[in-house]
């Protein structure tokens, strides 16, 4: 009798005939196999055991210093028409694109083992969910996996119930960075990387599966996937709010995610439950709300910068069974990263004697793995096969100036806009220039599988009659005083900008009307205890007509970029939000007007 699972049966043999590994593993998930892989890492050193009294069923892997990152100008959407991967992606064509990769995997599992990992991203038993298979000649990936997703028998199951999964095929290759490309080929549901066994060029599930494969995907079955954490929000009478958000990198992401409330805040009885703090899988349910899932089981978080102030929960999960990869390690043999404590650490993340002449000790890319369950304020409900309900949508950028802390979007094709036209200052993180402004749509632009214009248009699309869509905000936690320094302290007390919109989102406190969108009233925000500077909330909520004139006129080029892809919806908006900014600079003088609370 035909099974479900002979395609992919078919599938792993001929992967299997043109690389010629001399083994074959299938993943069952098993901590008996988990413990196998381990003990076969260390003895090759691809693992390194870290201390086991301070950090028990801790490892470190050092990957190839050559292979640190994820590498845009490689990662390929191959779409049939070259228009439809959009001037957003790097593209090849699909023929071209296999015998370009197929000539480099030919034999090169040779002498390695090849695993095979069946996944599910999302809870097993979710109809959100969505299975794949990773071939991988990498135990580290293996690992990850066992981590990042559910992973083993019980998705093996599911797949087998489906028949449908999308096809991943990984080989570190000789890690060349002459021989690297993470290829994608949405209208096949597949994905084909060689020669990195790093991160988002590797683990095939997070960005390549669950974000470039799963919007094209989405796009095609009415949902939506984000590159956003998922929060809820539990107030002191015990209502907890979902919100999703979404920022470029090196925004804080992660420490959103995990936020502990201010000690005042805390004593009140509010509370903060991470969802998932990278990507969110969101559909319109039977009441036209949004419901988001996880569809990851892990963290696969950047080390440099965590601390018991930036982000005590992260910490607090990172003392036991978490993979370290680049990091540098103390006398003690602990993990370390710049920006931990005051420690000096001993080996860098190259496992040279550590000497700052050197550079940082850990890879300003080093990062952690660790299961979702160990964070402290992990939420059940990352479990609930129908998702939460998100009633706020969050965009965020890194801007010294400009931006206000937050803005509320009219309506959701204003959100969509303000989505849109997203834009972060680069970092000393990034290679290149620091302080450009880099245009980052919904912070998709590494990761949307296909052309933006289409997927503005699919977010368009969702203002439906009956649906009851999130409101959308935008934050800015960057921006700085005349002296340089930040005007917001950040981190816990964001929590008081998430009050705001809570409060917005029960109708509970009005809004300053502004072209831009909604601003806090000056009693708005919650400040107690704060100790802000003199002026400096007035700069954070300042809104000044004639810069934004400007920062419209670049929002609507780039945009222009898009061409007859970009819905005329969106220009339309872009237009009514200039023509608005307009008339408020002409009329400086006039008092902004009041929003009704609700
Ligand atoms: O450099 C990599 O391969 C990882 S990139 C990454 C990892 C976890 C979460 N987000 C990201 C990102 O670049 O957005
Ligand atoms: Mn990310």
């Amino acid at each position: 009798m035909p099974s479900k699972l002979d395609a992919l049966n078919r599938w792993v043999e001929d992967v299997a005939r043109r690389t010629r590994p001399d083994r074959v593993h299938w993943c069952d998930g098993s901590e008996a196999e988990s413990k196998m892989l381990t003990r076969s890492m260390l003895e090759s050193g691809d693992l390194l055991e870290l201390n086991p009294r301070t950090h028990p069923g801790c490892h470190l892997h050092r990957s190839d210093p050559k292979d640190v990152a994820r590498v845009e100008k490689v990662t390929l959407i191959c779409t049939k028409d070259e228009a439809d991967a959009g001037p957003n992606n790097h593209w090849m064509e699909p023929s071209e694109a296999h015998a370009k990769i197929d000539a480099l995997f030919d034999g090169c599992m040779q002498g390695r083992t090849m695993y095979v990992i069946p996944y599910c991203m999302g809870p097993l038993g979710s109809p959100i969910s969505r299975c794949g298979v990773e071939i991988t000649d990498s135990p580290y990936v293996v690992a990850n996996m066992r981590i990042m997703t559910r992973m083993g028998t019980a998705a093996l199951e599911r797949i087998e119930r489906e028949g449908r999964f999308v096809k991943g095929q990984h080989s570190i290759g000789t890690l060349d960075p002459e021989r690297r490309f993470i290829m994608h080929f949405p209208e096949e549901l597949s994905i084909k990387s060689y020669g990195s066994g790093y991160g988002g060029n590797a683990l095939l599930g997070k960005k390549c599966h669950a974000l470039r494969i799963a919007s094209f995907q989405a796009r095609s079955e009415g949902w939506l996937a984000e590159h956003m954490l998922i929060v809820g929000i539990e107030n002191p009478r015990g209502e907890i709010t979902y919100i999703a958000a979404a920022f470029p990198s090196a925004c804080g992401k992660t420490n959103l995610a995990m936020l502990i409330p201010p000690e005042g805040y805390r004593r009140d009885g509010w509370k903060v439950w991470t969802v998932g703090d990278d990507i969110c899988w969101m559909t319109p349910g039977k009441d036209g709300r949004l419901y988001a899932i996880n569809p990851e089981a892990g963290y696969f978080g950047v080390a440099p910068g965590t601390s018991m102030k930036t982000n005590p929960n992260a910490v607090k999960m990172l003392d036991h069974d978490a993979i370290f990869t680049n990091v540098a390690v103390t006398a003690d043999n602990d993990p370390w990263w710049e920006g931990l404590d005051d420690r000096t650490p001993v080996k860098d993340w190259q496992g040279r004697d550590y000497d700052p002449k050197n550079g940082p000790a850990a890879h300003p890319n080093s990062r952690f793995t660790v299961r979702a369950t160990q964070c402290p304020s992990w939420s059940p409900e990352a479990e609930n096969p129908e998702g939460v309900p998100i009633s706020a949508i969050v965009f965020g950028g890194r801007r010294e100036s400009l931006v206000p802390l937050v803005f509320e979007a009219r309506d959701w094709t204003h959100g969509v806009l303000v989505g849109a036209g997203m834009a972060s200052e680069t970092t000393a993180a990034a290679a290149g220039q620091v302080g450009v402004v880099r245009r980052d749509p919904m912070a998709m632009k590494p990761f949307c599988g296909y052309n933006y214009g289409d997927y503005f248009a699919h977010w368009l699309s969702f203002d439906q009659p009956n649906a009851k869509l999130p409101k959308i905000f935008h934050v800015n936690w960057f921006r700085k005083g005349a002296d340089g320094k930040f005007l917001w302290p950040g981190f816990g007390d964001n929590l008081r900008v998430l009050e705001w919109m809570l409060k917005r989102i029960n109708g509970e406190t009005g809004a300053t009307e502004t072209p831009i969108g909604l601003l806090p009233d000056a009693d708005g925000l919650d400040s107690d205890g704060l100790h802000l500077a003199d002026g400096a909330l007035d700069t954070l909520l300042d809104f000044d007509a004639r810069s934004w004139q400007a920062e419209l006129a670049a929002i609507g080029e780039y945009l222009d970029g898009y061409g007859d892809r970009l819905p005329e919806k969106l220009r339309a908006e872009q237009q009514r939000v200039t023509a608005a900014l307009q008339q408020a600079s002409g009329e400086s003088a006039a008092p902004a007007r009041k929003a009704a609370a609700s």
